[in-house]
């Protein structure tokens, strides 16, 4: 029996309709599922997403599947910061975009984090879902749920250096200002995927800017309302 009931949109056209624009795919994979769009973010949103962080980036974190605790780790330097969940309504229709792009209900997408990496800065390779065979990553399963997919949004080009690089696959992402990358963390039975370890390579010049959309199997217990029930896939 599957974990997880879900499966991602097919990426086989050349171009795919967001609900209020219709992206390019530059690239994609059917195996993992895994897309590249252009035109996903518009410069005012771009500046809007950056412009809602100035003055609270703090050092970014990891998550310890043993501990459970979220730390600064040479494993992923630079800066980040979470935005409320649909906290206006750029964010809203950031959200809902990338909802479509993964094909997931936007009830289920975690609060979007904007991530800045300045020279020598870099997220080592790991991979979004969590491991049930650790105690923080079952707990966090349990509660949150497993996270399904993972949107990248880049707000910037760098000048030099900085690529998502997914070791496995062998591929290289150059930042591009306004594209996103869409990839699944569960293949096609719905058991987590060890083909989409993924990584941040340092930046050499200029700076690096993305904003990060995940989607949990559950959505998060805080943003239910009164008589909503929780829904999971
Ligand atoms: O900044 C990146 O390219 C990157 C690489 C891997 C970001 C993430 N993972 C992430 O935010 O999960
Ligand atoms: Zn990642």
């Amino acid at each position: 029996m599957s974990q997880f009931n879900y499966r991602a949109p097919d990426f086989r056209t050349s171009s795919i309709e967001l609900g209020d624009r219709r992206c390019r795919v530059m690239f994609s994979l059917a195996q993992p599922r895994l897309a590249l769009v252009d035109g996903f973010i518009d410069e005012a949103e771009s500046r809007h997403l950056l412009a809602s962080v100035a003055g609270v980036l703090a050092p970014a974190t990891v998550f310890r599947e043993q501990s459970g605790v979220r730390e600064v780790s040479e494993l992923r330097t630079g800066w980040s910061a979470k935005l409320p969940k649909g906290g206006d309504e750029v964010l809203r229709g950031i959200e809902r975009r990338a909802a479509v792009l993964a094909g997931l209900d936007v009830a289920l997408a975690e609060p979007v984090e904007v991530i800045r990496y300045e020279p020598g800065q870099l997220y080592r390779p790991h991979y979004d879902w969590f491991d049930a065979a650790t105690p923080g990553g079952r707990t966090r399963i349990e509660s949150m749920g497993q996270r399904l997919a993972t949107v990248l949004i880049y707000l910037s080009d760098v000048a030099e250096g900085g690529s998502t690089l997914f070791p496995v696959l062998g591929l290289d992402v150059r930042p591009a200002r306004g594209r996103a990358l869409f990839f699944s963390n569960v293949d096609d039975r719905g058991e987590t995927d060890r083909r989409v370890l993924h990584g941040g390579a340092p930046v050499v010049t200029g700076c690096k800017q993305i904003a990060t959309c995940w989607f949990s199997s559950r959505r998060e217990r805080q943003s239910l309302g009164p008589g909503q029930a929780a829904s999971e896939v």
